[in-house]
């Protein structure tokens, strides 16, 4: 027997992740895009460019605020109000037409928003009273973050209990599951680094009160929506939103493991700096990994050879892509055949409508 190079065909073999059956191993990453309109509501826009990307084995909508405290960044939709479920209806429809599958990612900001996109005009919320280095972009362009406040320990059921609403109205909108946005330096997150979390209550100190919150949330929506369209996205080395641990692989190889007895569908992992360095230090996701059953969906710089090794390697069961979904809706198509990608406009990421956003030509 002589070793072959895996071939492409092993990301086109069907997997079951949960209460799913999914086509392929190629799942588009969630990916903020602010092209929300009046009322953080989606619609035709978001319904095109969605159904141009049904061909992935799995789309995860962008993060998508559970209530409106959890905004940070202009222009981003919800999913709290009626017309938020109404207005993703219409892009899960498109989606489900066009032979696609969709999960929608609850988001709560947490400390990472400014005051002038808080109800009210209040301070963001957060684990500690501990302002992030960071910038988020509001009305008036790229802003520093506003000074948090530190949550009450008697509003924390209120907050898990909005995640639960949430994937509720996630259902109704048509949703095939969720992710939970435990990633990237927001609430959950913030919850579990000893930098940002300095909390003396159930809620902080030990590893095991600061997986505390990312466990009960997700606890929460898997009870109300089942385990099955239940997943979770995580980064355990991500210094994005000004976010360090002192022990990331103790931390991260804890919470899956709490994660696992909840038998959730996924659990995607962001592999390194969000968008950046892969490895900005040691980590052994496998070890991280051992403990879950469930499917596991990997992120970060994925190219066509990257991803065909992770799956056929066994150390993925599916790869998520970002920016190559965002100029590429044929993506898997692309992939199969080793065609040219279409390269990415770094200016039309953000904001705007469908210039760089539902223009990406797919192959002739
Ligand atoms: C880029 C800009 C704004 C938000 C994330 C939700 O990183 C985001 C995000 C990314 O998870």
């Amino acid at each position: 027997m002589t070793d072959r190079p895996a071939d492409v065909s092993v990301l086109f073999q069907p997997i079951t992740v949960g209460d799913l059956k999914l086509p392929n191993r190629i799942v588009m990453a969630p990916l903020t895009r602010n092209r929300a309109g009046e009322g953080n509501t989606v619609g035709a826009l978001q319904a095109t460019y969605y159904s141009q990307r049904a061909s992935a084995g799995l789309i995860i909508a962008e993060a998508t605020q559970v209530v409106p405290e959890g905004q940070g960044y202009i222009a981003t939709p919800g999913i709290h109000s009626d017309a938020q479920v109404a207005s993703w209806k219409e892009v899960t429809d498109a989606v489900h037409a066009a032979g696609g599958r969709i999960v929608l990612q609850l988001w709560h900001v947490g400390r990472i928003s400014h005051t002038s996109l808080q109800p009210g005009g209040q301070a963001p919320v957060a684990p500690s009273a501990i302002r992030a280095d960071a910038k988020v972009f509001t009305a008036e362009g790229f802003s520093d973050v506003s000074e948090p406040r530190a949550l009450e320990l008697a509003e924390i059921p209120a907050l898990i209990d909005s995640y639960r609403v949430a994937a509720r109205r996630a259902i109704e909108a048509g949703f095939d599951g969720v992710e939970v946005h435990g990633a990237n330096g927001y609430l959950i997150d913030q919850f579990l680094r000893d930098k940002t979390n300095r909390r003396t209550d159930a809620y902080g100190g030990s590893i095991e009160n600061r997986t505390r919150l990312l466990f009960e949330v997700c606890e929460t929506v898997a009870k109300e929506i089942g385990a099955g369209r239940t997943g979770v996205r995580l980064s355990p080395l991500t210094p994005f939103g000004d976010i360090a641990d002192s022990d990331p692989q103790a931390l991260f190889n804890r919470a899956v493991e709490r994660l696992a007895t909840l038998d959730l569908a996924f659990i995607h992992v962001i592999e390194g700096e969000t968008g950046g360095n892969r490895a900005p230090q040691p980590f052994d996701y496998a070890a991280m990994r051992r403990p879950f059953k469930g499917a596991w969906i990997v992120n970060n710089g994925y190219d066509r050879a990257m991803a065909i090794d992770a799956v056929a390697s066994g150390k993925a069961d599916l790869v998520a892509f970002g920016r190559a979904f965002i100029a590429n809706p044929d993506l898997p198509h692309r992939l199969r055949e080793d065609a040219p990608l279409n390269p990415l406009d770094g200016n039309t990421l953000y904001g705007g409508g469908a210039k760089g956003y539902t223009d990406y030509p797919a192959l002739a």
